[in-house]
């Protein structure tokens, strides 16, 4: 994944002819594309070719199930043309492994902590455990949320040099340049841009916000 922008699109349209309207807009200004449930069930897996025309893709489908199903899982976001998959951690080391191993040509991201308030019950007092994980398996790197800053900057001590993804920016109230000075390498971004009326120019609203231009 090029890291230019440091900025990642949550394309979470649900429609192909919108979707791909933004993605074209927005492509130029961002370093990825993630795709997710929304869009992959509304539009087909198909939609992952499509659009890595426009960007390296990102598949987030918080593979999250036993070693056998989730290697079966990862081995389509690879033949579907992702460059990145996104997995869950909480299930465990063997499941995890077998993500990191049938995405052994692409980045295997594990989520370690979420952006949500409600995730503060179960999966985010074991974040840490989680990242420690991720990283003795080999993962690319973790989601962290881009709603607690203080928790990417106590998660880039358990990561080292790993990659961070935060999402959480914008419409569920976290600040892009408070994530990336906290520790994160890229932050995702999805409503704040797909529900503009310009999506290219909120992009590039967010990508000087990092940059501090
Ligand atoms: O903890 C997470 N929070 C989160 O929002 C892990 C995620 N993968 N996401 C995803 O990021 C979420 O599913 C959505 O696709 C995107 C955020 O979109 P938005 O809140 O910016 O619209």
């Amino acid at each position: 994944m090029r890291k230019k922008t440091r900025l990642i699109l949550a394309l979470d349209v649900t429609e192909r002819a919108p979707a791909l309207e933004v993605a074209e807009q927005v492509a130029p200004v961002v370093d990825a594309i993630k795709v997710n449930y929304p869009i992959i069930l509304g539009c087909g897996i198909g939609i992952v070719k499509e659009l890595a025309s426009y960007s390296d893709i990102i598949c987030d489908l918080k593979v999250a199930d036993v070693p056998n199903t989730n290697r079966l899982i990862v081995q389509h976001a690879v033949s579907a043309g992702a460059k990145g998959v996104i997995c869950q951690g909480f299930v465990g080391r063997d499941s995890l492994e077998a993500c990191v191993d049938a995405g052994r040509r692409i980045d295997v991201f594990v989520v370690a902590e979420m952006s949500h308030p409600g995730s503060n019950i179960f999966i985010n007092p074991h974040a840490e455990d989680i990242a420690r994980m991720a990283m003795n398996v080999g993962a690319a790197g973790i989601i962290a949320p881009g709603t607690r800053p203080e928790r990417i900057r106590a998660l880039r001590k358990v990561v080292g040099k790993a990659l961070i993804l935060a999402p959480g920016i914008g419409a569920q109230g976290g600040k892009a340049s408070a994530a990336i000075k906290a520790g994160a390498n890229y932050v995702i971004v999805g409503r704040s841009i797909y529900q503009a009326e310009d999506p290219r120019a909120a992009a590039e609203v967010i990508v000087r916000e990092i940059t501090g231009d």
